[in-house]
């Protein structure tokens, strides 16, 4: 019955965290509305609500910058005091380009929602009403790209920056640690804050005071420059090309196009984007040596040698070679994602687990995040590794089965006694959301499974 209890669980999880409007990423640490987030649990909905899943992308939306940024939070002005950063630390309305009435951050995240509108479309079952509204969220999502395309190549080669480490969605990975370390940041130099996340999940789970000095640091350049994109170009100090995101804005360009072609609109100017993007990242962040993409530091102009999950996600959206995805699933199978011979560690723990960072029960410096897993099982199965896409979709629901639907997980299947391998917050929106979408996908497996694991 594992399957079968499973998406029944998922499916309550994400009723538990709709508001109304959207869907809270958790119940305590994560109150309002966060960017990608909203994307991945969008694409749980489809399968089963389409109302839930087109409303989840409106509300998101609701906070776009007049130059076509989605920012990477929308705040729902009755949670301000659960949470920090509150808007008060953003003050978007130093930039001219924020919008009135709707409270948001002024940075943005991985750009998913191309690729949650178009599933979003495929999976409905009203035809005509998808397709509604697949022609209004279009315009809205092309202008978001431009945005990227626009202020955030400024080489103009088809790889854009991210200003912060919380616009990665990865925020405290090992791969930001040289970049903050030149920060130099007397506590004199930044707002006074406290910080709330600690107040639910334990601290070694969470980044360090350090590292939030920094992000918050990063912030005041934001505002005090009234989040002048050529300016923050000039002054900030964190300025990072991660193959991630720019593998996200790919999937999503090849998404858009899709979504451009069923509605009958021209595709080409994201097709150059596509094109660019994709020949960027292999001339650019492909590193022959560790056989995967590193993150490229603008400010210093050099590439960032640190060994995140992150350099594997090209595979999601079809960018390596056939013989660079064969290099990239030896890496992958190696100890430094797959810990020593026999079936240790689940599939796949975001930092490389011989590394001296790595720590399997810090947030983004080593445990298994269920979103990096989706996104690797559909690029297993892109470039015809089957039997290993769908182990590792086996071994992720059973993770999930065995230890609960939380924000992260301890990579290790023999655990210490009486740790816990679930970690961060519980009743974790997007764990619920891709196990729904792993459970539909295979239905013809999954409606069998459903009855018997
Ligand atoms: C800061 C909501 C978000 C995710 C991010 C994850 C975490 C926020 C935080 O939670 O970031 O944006 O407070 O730590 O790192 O990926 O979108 O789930």
């Amino acid at each position: 019955m594992i399957n079968g209890q499973l998406l029944e669980q998922a499916k309550e999880v994400l009723d538990g965290n709709w508001t109304g409007d959207y869907t809270k990423p958790a119940p305590d640490l994560y109150p309002h509305q966060w960017n990608w987030d909203s994307g991945f649990i969008a694409i749980g909905y489809s399968h089963y609500s389409q109302e839930k899943a087109q409303q989840e992308l409106w509300s998101l939306f609701r906070g776009q910058w007049k130059n076509g940024m989605v920012p990477h939070m929308v705040f729902n002005p009755d949670a301000i005091d659960q949470y920090f950063p509150e808007p008060d630390l953003w003050q978007i309305i130093r930039s001219p380009h924020a919008p009135k009435d709707v409270q948001t951050s002024g940075i943005t995240m991985p750009p998913v929602h191309a690729t949650a509108a178009l599933q979003i479309y495929m999976n409905a079952d009203d035809g005509e009403k998808a397709l509604h509204f697949l022609q209004e969220i279009f315009p809205k999502i092309y202008a978001s790209h431009r945005y990227f395309y626009l202020y955030r190549d400024p080489l103009q080669e088809g790889l854009v920056y991210i200003c912060h480490p919380w616009e990665s969605g990865t925020d405290n990975s090992p791969t930001w640690d040289p970049i903050l370390k030149r920060i130099n940041v007397e506590s004199a130099d930044i707002p006074a804050y406290r910080r709330k996340d600690v107040d639910t999940v334990p601290a070694n789970q969470r980044p360090s005071d350090d590292d939030y000095d920094r992000y918050i640091y990063l912030v005041d350049v934001f505002r005090q420059n009234s989040y002048d994109e050529i300016t923050i170009r000039e002054k900030c100090p964190f300025l990072v090309q991660d193959p991630m995101f720019n593998s996200l804005l790919a999937k999503a360009n090849e998404d858009l196009i899709e979504i451009a072609g069923i509605l009958n609109q021209d595709t080409k100017e994201i097709e150059d984007w596509h094109d660019q993007t994709k020949k960027a990242m292999n001339n650019k962040l492909w590193n022959t040596g560790s056989s995967n993409y590193l993150a490229y530091d603008l400010v210093k102009d050099e590439p960032i040698p640190m060994q995140a999950l992150s350099g594997f996600i090209p595979l999601f959206a079809g960018i390596p070679s056939s013989t660079q995805a064969q290099s990239l699933v030896e890496r992958l199978n190696s100890p430094g994602f797959s810990g020593p011979p026999g079936d240790n560690v689940f599939m796949f723990p975001s930092y490389d687990m011989q590394a001296r960072e790595f720590d399997a029960h810090n947030y983004w410096r080593g445990p298994v995040w269920v979103n990096m897993s989706w996104m690797l099982y559909h690029g297993l199965k892109r470039y015809g590794f089957t039997e290993k896409a769908d182990a590792l979709r086996e071994d992720i629901l059973s993770m999930v089965n065995r230890f609960g639907l939380y924000e992260y997980f301890s990579p290790y299947k023999n655990l210490s006694k009486g740790e816990a391998g679930g970690k961060g917050a519980n009743q974790f929106s997007w764990t619920a959301a891709l196990c729904i979408d792993m459970l539909y996908e295979n239905s013809h497996l999954a409606v069998n499974d459903l009855a018997d694991d």
